[in-house]
Order: C-alpha cells, then sequence, then structure tokens
C-alpha cells in the first residue's frame, strides 16, 4: 500500500486560504468525494472532497492555516497501488458571464430603488428558497445575504449587490428561482455598487462540493456564495454566514438545534442559543454568579481494566436535557400513595374485555387519564415558564409524555388531548407509541407538545424516586413506583389495601407547594375512586 498526499485542488485561484474545519481523524477509513477540511474565505466556504480512497496516516494541517491550490492536507494509505488521480479538481469553473442584472445596474444610480434579482447561479433552474436572511426595512451592506437557495447538491447564498434598505421582499421560503427571479426591492443608499456577477458558483447539481470561482480578478465580491457544506460537516447543517456568526459567537454548533429545513441551523437559532445564556450570565441568575466548578477528569485505567464505549445520540441527549433541568429548574420532589385496591379490581374485571378487542390493559392509562384530570382541575400545572423569566404560559390543551426504556436511551412520546379519549383508546395509544419508541420510529413531532411527563418504573419495582422536570416545556412530572400490599388504618383497624407510590417533582418557579398539594390530593382521589372522573 503506497502513502499518497490529498492536496488542495483547484478553487479558483484563491490564495491563504483559512481551514476552518478538519472533518477527519488519522485512522479513518475514507472514501473518494468524502469531505475530508472545510475552507473558508470571507464569502464561501468549501468542503474539499478526498480525490481517493485509503486510510488517513497523517493530517497536514491545523485548523486556521491558510492554505491555496496544491497544499498537502492529508497522507493516506491509499486503497490498492493504482497512482493517484490528479485531485478532483474543483467542479468545473462556470465563468459563463451573465447578462449584468437589473439590480446592479439600476444600482449604480445613488439613492434609487431598485429590483433585487438572483443573479447567474451555473444555470440551475427552479431552485428553493430555504432561508430569508433579511426583512423588509433592514439595511444592508453590499454582499450581505439576501436569501439562501439549496438544490439537493449545494445551497448558496445570495448576495445584495449594493448597500441600502429593503423595501419589500417578493419570495417566501419554499418558492423555486432561476435566475432573473425578483427577490424583491432595494432603496440603495448611494455607494458605489459592487460589480455585476459574472461568475457563477460551481454548476449546483456538480457531485463535488469544491466550487470553482472565476479568476480572482473577475470574481465579483458580490457573487452568490457557493456553501459547499450542504453535505454536512460532521452532524451540522449549517451555511457559511451561520458557522461564521457561530464562530465569532463562540458557539459549538453541535449543540444547536436546527430549525431550518431539514434540521438546517440558521443565524436565529445561533442567537436563541446564545441568548439565554447571555442573559442568564448578565443576571448571575443561572450559577448565582459564583460558576460550576469543573470536574476533573479521571484515568480509570489506573485502577483497572476498562472500556470506553460513545454514548448513543439519544443517551447524549438525554444526559444535555438533563443537566439544563437539574441546573435551570429549582425541583421539588413530594410523595403520596394512592389507593388502588378498587381501580386494580375493575381493570382486572376488564382484562377479558380488552384482550378481545387487542387492548393491553395496565394500571397505565387510568394513572394518564387521572393526571389529564388532575391538569384539567389543577391548571397551575399546566403552563411552560416563559423564556422571557417574566411570564407563565397557560395551556389550554391536555398532552401528555410517557417515559419509554428504549435499548437506546430514555424517549418520552406524547399522548394528545388524553382528557378527551376513553381507557382503551389511551392503553392502545401508549403501547402503539412505547412499540415505535423501542422500534426506534418515533417522528420528532410525536415527542413534543408535551404538557406534563408520567414516569412509571411500576414494572421494575422501588417505592420512591424523584424524577426531573422535563425543561423548559413542562413544570410538572409524576414518577410510578410499584404497588404493593399494605396494612391502612381505616380508624378502626389495620385493612390490607393496594398501595400506588407516587412521586411528584414540580419546578418550584411556577408551582407552589400549596398548588402541588392541593394537585397531589386530587390526583390520589380520581386514582382511589375512579368514578370521580365523571364528576
Ligand atoms: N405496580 C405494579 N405493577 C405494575 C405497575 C405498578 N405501578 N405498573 C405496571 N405494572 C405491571 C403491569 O400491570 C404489567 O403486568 P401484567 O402484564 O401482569 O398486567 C407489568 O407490570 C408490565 O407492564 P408494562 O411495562 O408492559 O406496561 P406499562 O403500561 O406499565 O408501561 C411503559 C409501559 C412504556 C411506560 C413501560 O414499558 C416503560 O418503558 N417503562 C419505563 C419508563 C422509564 O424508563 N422511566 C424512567 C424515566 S427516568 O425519569
Amino acid at each position: 500500500m503506497a502513502i499518497q498526499t490529498i492536496k488542495v485542488p483547484d478553487i479558483g485561484g484563491a490564495e491563504g486560504v483559512e481551514v476552518i474545519e478538519i472533518s477527519v481523524k488519522v485512522g479513518d477509513a475514507i472514501a473518494e468525494g468524502d469531505s475530508i477540511v472545510v475552507l473558508e474565505t470571507d464569502k464561501a466556504s468549501m468542503e474539499i472532497p478526498a480525490d481517493k480512497a485509503g486510510k488517513v496516516v497523517a493530517i497536514k494541517v491545523n485548523l486556521g492555516d491558510k492554505v491555496s491550490q496544491d497544499a498537502v492536507l492529508l497522507e493516506v494509505e491509499a486503497e490498492g497501488s493504482a497512482a493517484a488521480p490528479a485531485p478532483q479538481a474543483a467542479a468545473p469553473a462556470v465563468a459563463a458571464p451573465a447578462a449584468a442584472p437589473v439590480s446592479a445596474a439600476a444600482a449604480s444610480a445613488a439613492g434609487t430603488e431598485v429590483p433585487m434579482v438572483v443573479p447567474d447561479i451555473g444555470g440551475a433552474e427552479g431552485v428553493e428558497v430555504i432561508e430569508i436572511s433579511v426583512k423588509v426595512g433592514d439595511e444592508v451592506a453590499a454582499g450581505d445575504s439576501l436569501i439562501v437557495l439549496e438544490t439537493d447538491k449545494a445551497s448558496m447564498e445570495i448576495p445584495a449587490e449594493a448597500a441600502g434598505k429593503i423595501i419589500s421582499l417578493a419570495v417566501k421560503v419554499g418558492d423555486k428561482l432561476s435566475q432573473g427571479s425578483v427577490i424583491g426591492v432595494l432603496a440603495t443608499s448611494g455607494g458605489a455598487p459592487v460589480a455585476a456577477p459574472v461568475a457563477a458558483p460551481a454548476k449546483v447539481e456538480a457531485a463535488p462540493a469544491v466550487s470553482a470561482p472565476a479568476p480572482k480578478a473577475e470574481a465579483p465580491k458580490a457573487a452568490p456564495a457557493p456553501v459547499a457544506d450542504v453535505a454536512q460537516t460532521g452532524d451540522v447543517y449549517a451555511g457559511p454566514a451561520v458557522r461564521k456568526l457561530a464562530r465569532q459567537l463562540g458557539v459549538d454548533m453541535g449543540k444547536v438545534s436546527g430549525t431550518g429545513p431539514r434540521g438546517r441551523l440558521l443565524k436565529d437559532d445561533v442567537r436563541a442559543y446564545v441568548k439565554p445564556i447571555v442573559q442568564a450570565a448578565q443576571s448571575g441568575a443561572s450559577f448565582g454568579g459564583s460558576g460550576i466548578p469543573v470536574l476533573p477528569v479521571v484515568d480509570y485505567s489506573k485502577f483497572g481494566e476498562i472500556e470506553i464505549v460513545k454514548m448513543s445520540k439519544i443517551k447524549k441527549l438525554t444526559a444535555d436535557a438533563m443537566t439544563r433541568s437539574w441546573l435551570n429548574v429549582p425541583r421539588i420532589t413530594q410523595f403520596d400513595d394512592a389507593d388502588i385496591t378498587d381501580l386494580e379490581a375493575f381493570r382486572n374485571s376488564m382484562k377479558a374485555e380488552a384482550e378481545k378487542r387487542g387492548s393491553k390493559l395496565t394500571p397505565l392509562p387510568f394513572i394518564v387519564k387521572a393526571v389529564a384530570a388532575a391538569l384539567v382541575a389543577e391548571p397551575s400545572f399546566n403552563v411552560s415558564v416563559h423564556q422571557d423569566g417574566e411570564s407563565i404560559v397557560h395551556k389550554k390543551f391536555v398532552h401528555i409524555g410517557i417515559a419509554v426504556d428504549t435499548p437506546n436511551g430514555l424517549l418520552v412520546p406524547v399522548v394528545r388531548n388524553v382528557d378527551k379519549k376513553g381507557l382503551f383508546e389511551l392503553a392502545d395509544e401508549i403501547n402503539v407509541l412505547a412499540k415505535k419508541a423501542r422500534d426506534g420510529k418515533l417522528t420528532p413531532a410525536e415527542m413534543q407538545g408535551g404538557c406534563f411527563t408520567i414516569s412509571s418504573l411500576g414494572a421494575m419495582g422501588g417505592n420512591g424516586f424523584t424524577p426531573m422536570v422535563s425543561a423548559p416545556t413542562e413544570v410538572g412530572i409524576l414518577g410510578v413506583s410499584r404497588a404493593q400490599m399494605k396494612p391502612v388504618w381505616n380508624g378502626k383497624e389495620f385493612i390490607p389495601r393496594n398501595m400506588l407510590p407516587l412521586s411528584l417533582s414540580y419546578d418550584h418557579r411556577a408551582v407552589n407547594g400549596a398548588d402541588a398539594g392541593r394537585f397531589m390530593t386530587y390526583l390520589v382521589s380520581v386514582i382511589g375512586d375512579l368514578r370521580r372522573l365523571l364528576l
């Protein structure tokens, strides 16, 4: 096996382009076309694909290095001994000069209103608008991104060709645009307009993620910035402007959830992630102003043989969510036992009928139904704390999440409108959702919108635990432990009753102890006597 190098291909004459991401590590097996590094200029980022398959034996660049064509990026132990093909250059430069768009021509007149149009985008037609980066009234500088277009292979930011104020926008997310499509109207601010775009980015259909802009001298300042990272770098799916913003703010993009199409990260997602952190830091509220002491690093191998196994994605997300909840929610847990002797008698009497209709009637649907009644009777639990820290969001619907243990970790599907459903319907829906959870088939929508969660460990045992509130969307969670026969004093004697231990955790910012006491008392009374559901 020969050691071969992978070099920077033709990147349109750009020199000293910064390495912003290295997508591989020594030992990785890479295939031809896999993204190996991401380079970024002021206007565009480019993924550099491997031009040969093999195993990475050395990485010859560091983050922040400035590279040009032919700089060595990697050494690979190439598969087979065939000579390395020439670097995949560079998707063909589509330098066909486009007719100067109306806007650029018109923009030369200072202070006039000009249409903003889609420039030459390499001949691609009907390209989808996936992001609108400006709104009416915004002041933009020449080169600022107006919209982002995306095909299934590449996305590109369409920049303003002149500075000015956005007067109107004629497009919305999902629209399909081609060269010459009108984006909106700009009132130019009179500065010298930038040159009309003449170079198109690499044809958007082209598979290689590298774009070859026209030679530098001709490259207009306002040419659409090809965003080559649609193929995703690591797990992050974002354009260069978003990446730049994240870098400027020091945000780890892997921690931000994208709300754009197909989970694409938007600038607003980065801002929404940063805002509460800054607010908390400024108020000194989140950590009492003292910060969290960092945990020491421990080398466990000193104590014996160990194996390090990566967490599943679900476990990692759960770990983050639990830490967020632990740090942000002042949580109180209160305990009580519900007498389910009569509930169990009723459930057992219904078992045959349930089986006949293919349903499995465990205590859980009864508890879910009783919790829904308690949320209606004590709406102080059916709320969220608003992110402004000053308001409470009251919900007029009753959706309840059920914690489900799956081989990959904990998932919480949500049963909607529980207050309007019967016991068999609830039992069936919980079973379907729990099966989907275990099979890894739940959709994100099926795990959203919950008002309250029930975590049942009844089948496993235990007589009480303190569940974590699912922040920020919920303020309460009910832990259900294993029912057992206990002697209960009825005023004259101890009688055997089947008692179900319940633990109610709540966010003390939203719920007072008295509200929680009322909620629990009501819940216990309904579980103890299901006829109360009819009242
Ligand atoms: N006390 C005694 N027995 C109980 C009980 C309780 N509180 N709850 C359930 N049981 C019994 C059931 O009746 C059933 O017995 P039968 O088959 O004889 O009727 C048996 O335990 C198994 O029940 P199940 O687990 O199949 O069904 P379920 O409706 O109780 O629970 C589900 C469904 C999806 C919640 C459960 O399978 C699950 O995943 N639980 C784990 C939840 C979890 O991980 N929580 C921790 C989250 S961290 O906060």
